[in-house]
């Protein structure tokens, strides 16, 4: 037991949230706690029992999200070759998080692995597992402080900039192929500014539309109020409402649930697909089920390195713990254009073909 200072209140919270866990799924698939979380889908809550005495936890933001079910799997995987038992807990919400890392310290886990629905929680984190003498690796959205500075805690996000450009010129480069006017071509961008790695890939996007000559009158932001393809519905819904004169959409968003809930918004709107690109970041099954119909307005995603997120990182962690090797501060992970001409094979390339299209 790693609890240093006498201090009843979260241990008893812990071992209640344990019993709870327990009693209500005996420690099956339908892993479930108080606080705005969810069950957590695609597999048990934790793996095995550890062989080598190392147990992590891995906490997600969105564990109905392919991308994050995606990242467990390939934690999963990493549980099996290194041998450490996984213990997937998901936190959906801020009064979420810090019961989950209690609930991770009481199962004995020595590390913590999180993609928290806050940033802003960080320091909570921090001082959280530091109390529960857990060390602690972010992956994808990294935590920051009251200054909005990042956190010194080791993380694996995506270079969202260059993303974000790499949707951008897509983009363009799908339009001229068209040859869509500029004048009737409208950008219809759903962000979610208060998060970095978001706010990122959107500036990224336009930035690299408008120095491909798109017109900055023509790009309109919508802000999502969270991360579902409901939100980003409703979102884009407000945009193609009040501009009804353009032809042509060009769409995006920080990820695929951002994008192909724009995407869904246009066919309200009776907008026929071969009006639309959208292009989405993650390459999660959201998109790829779109991409495996013959038309939609979705034209492409940018895959990401899901294995590094959900692999590298609890691998990380296990070396962390086991033989004190400290992961690299920062780790960058890049993408790559698939469309519904390529997807096959970039997934194919990319080792993912069994886990994204037989889910
Ligand atoms: C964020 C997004 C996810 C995924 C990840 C890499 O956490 O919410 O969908 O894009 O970054």
């Amino acid at each position: 037991m790693r609890i240093k200072s006498i201090n009843l209140l979260p241990l008893l919270c812990g071992i209640a949230a344990m019993a709870f866990l327990i009693g209500c799924n005996g420690g099956d698939s339908s892993a479930s706690n108080s606080g705005g979380t969810t069950p957590a889908p695609g597999g048990n809550a934790s793996t095995a029992p550890s062989t080598s005495g190392v147990k992590i936890g891995f906490i997600v933001k969105k564990p109905d999200e392919p991308w994050f079910q995606l990242e467990w799997k390939f934690a999963d995987q990493a549980a099996t070759d290194d041998g450490f038992q996984l213990i997937k807990l998901p936190a959906t919400d801020s009064t979420a998080v810090i019961p989950a890392i209690d609930n991770a310290a009481t199962q004995g886990a020595q590390g913590l692995v999180i993609c928290t629905p806050d940033v802003n929680l960080g320091p909570a984190i921090v001082a959280e597992c530091k109390k529960n003498n857990m060390k602690l690796m972010t992956v994808d959205d990294q935590l920051v402080g009251p200054d909005k500075k990042f956190l010194d805690v080791p993380h694996v996000g995506i270079s969202a900039r260059k993303i974000g450009n790499t949707v951008g010129q897509a983009l363009m480069d799908e339009m001229k192929k068209r040859g869509w006017k500029p004048e009737e071509t409208g950008m219809l961008v759903v962000t979610y500014e208060e998060l970095d790695t978001a706010r990122e890939r959107t500036d990224g996007a336009i930035e690299q539309a408008e120095a491909a000559g798109f017109p900055a009158a023509n790009v309109f932001k919508t802000a999502e109020k969270g991360q579902d393809i409901s939100d980003s519905r409703a979102a884009a819904t407000t945009v193609l409402t009040q501009h009804p004169q353009f032809k042509n959409w060009l769409v995006t968003s920080m990820n695929d649930a951002g994008c192909v809930g724009a995407v869904r918004a246009t066919e309200t709107y009776n907008i026929s697909p071969d009006h639309v690109i959208g292009i989405g970041i993650n390459g999660d099954t959201s998109a790829i089920n779109d991409l495996k119909k013959p038309t939609t307005g979705l034209f492409g995603t940018v895959q990401l390195q899901a294995k590094v997120h959900g692999y590298n990182t609890s691998d990380m962690m296990y070396h962390w713990i086991k033989d004190g090797k400290v992961p690299a501060p920062i780790t960058y992970t890049t993408g790559i254009l698939m469309t519904r001409q390529n997807f096959a094979q970039v997934l194919k390339d990319q080792g993912l073909g069994d886990e994204l299209t037989s889910s």
